[in-house]
This record gives C-alpha cells, sequence and structure tokens, in this order.
C-alpha cells in the first residue's frame, strides 16, 4: 500500500469523523409495523449527535414519516405536522441537539407504536477559549466587589465552532491527500 493510499484512508477517516454516524431506524427490520419493533428500545439503545444520519426505509404505498411536536407524538396527531417525508427511503441529518419526534402518518400506526422519539445529546463542547478583551478598554485595577460577571459565551457559538472545525479539518485533509497522490 502506498503512502498515497494511506493518506487517503486517513482522511476518509477524518471525514467520516465530521460527517457522524448513519442509522437506519429500526435496523434490519426498519420503519414498518407488522413486527412491532420496539422503536423506543431501538432509540435508547443509540447514542445521536449532530452530523448523525437517520435512514428511515419503508413501503411508501403504507408508510411514512412524520415529524411532529412533543405533544402531537404522545396523543399520535399528525395534524400539524413540522415536517413529512414519504419517498420509502429518506435520511435526515441531525443538525441540532434536542428531541426529534417521528411518527406514521397513516391511520392507527402510530397508535400500534410505529413512532420514536430520537433524542440527541448536544456535542461535547471544547475547552473554553478566553475572549481577548478589546484593547481600548483599560484593565480596571481597583474592580469595584459587586462589578458585573461577564456574559458566558452563548452554547450555540460553541456547537458552530465545532462544526467548522470538523468541516475545517475536512477540507484540509482532503487538501493534503490530493496534494500527495498528484506529487
Ligand atoms: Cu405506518
Amino acid at each position: 500500500m502506498g503512502a498515497g493510499t494511506v493518506l487517503l484512508l486517513f482522511a476518509a477517516a477524518v471525514c467520516g469523523v465530521c460527517n457522524g454516524e448513519v442509522y437506519k431506524v429500526g435496523d434490519s427490520a426498519g420503519w414498518i409495523i407488522i413486527a412491532h419493533p420496539d422503536y423506543s428500545a431501538w432509540a435508547a439503545s443509540k447514542t445521536f449527535r449532530v452530523g448523525d444520519t437517520l435512514i428511515f426505509e419503508y413501503d411508501p404505498r403504507y408508510h411514512n414519516v412524520v415529524e411532529v411536536s412533543r405533544s402531537d407524538f404522545h396523543t399520535c396527531n399528525t395534524a400539524a405536522p413540522i415536517a413529512t417525508y414519504a419517498t420509502g427511503n429518506d435520511s435526515i441529518v441531525i443538525r441540532s441537539p434536542g428531541h426529534y419526534y417521528y411518527v406514521c402518518g397513516f391511520v392507527g400506526h402510530c397508535q400500534s407504536g410505529q413512532k420514536v422519539d430520537i433524542r440527541v445529546a448536544k456535542p461535547i463542547q471544547p475547552a473554553t477559549i478566553p475572549i481577548p478583551s478589546p484593547i481600548d478598554e483599560p484593565i480596571a485595577p481597583q474592580a469595584s466587589p459587586v462589578g458585573p460577571m461577564a456574559p458566558s459565551p452563548s452554547p450555540s457559538s460553541g456547537e458552530s465552532l465545532v462544526f467548522y472545525n470538523g468541516l475545517f479539518s475536512c477540507i484540509v485533509g482532503l487538501l493534503l491527500a490530493l496534494v500527495w497522490v498528484f506529487n
């Protein structure tokens, strides 16, 4: 195996990490009702993260995928969907942490258990990067003891930082591999 191949494999591995895992809902059973798969047990056995992909595989003549709110999930109400998928092979990329509630919109299917609650953990935050104070702001030598606390950075900026770091390492990895191969 040449060094170029090794580098390509390395780049592929790096990209695999930043692209996230792919989870087929229900594993080999897919998104069905006949065998009554336990979708809550299936979801509980996984650790979903931002960047992962959910695949719903089913016969679109008999099923679909409807994203609903938490309360609609519990009552199996599909009258106010957040999103509807109906290709029979839907892939949904998880963009942010939180809960995603999916049910089948066909009559009676959600009530029979064709529903899944995907809980996505918050990304692991990198070590807090200290924000440098503006140069023109003098460092108060006699700070008042009741001075205001510095505001903490918002979590959303941390998440996008993680995302862009991943994207950046991906691109750099690919470029390095390409340069190596074509030299
Ligand atoms: Cu169904």
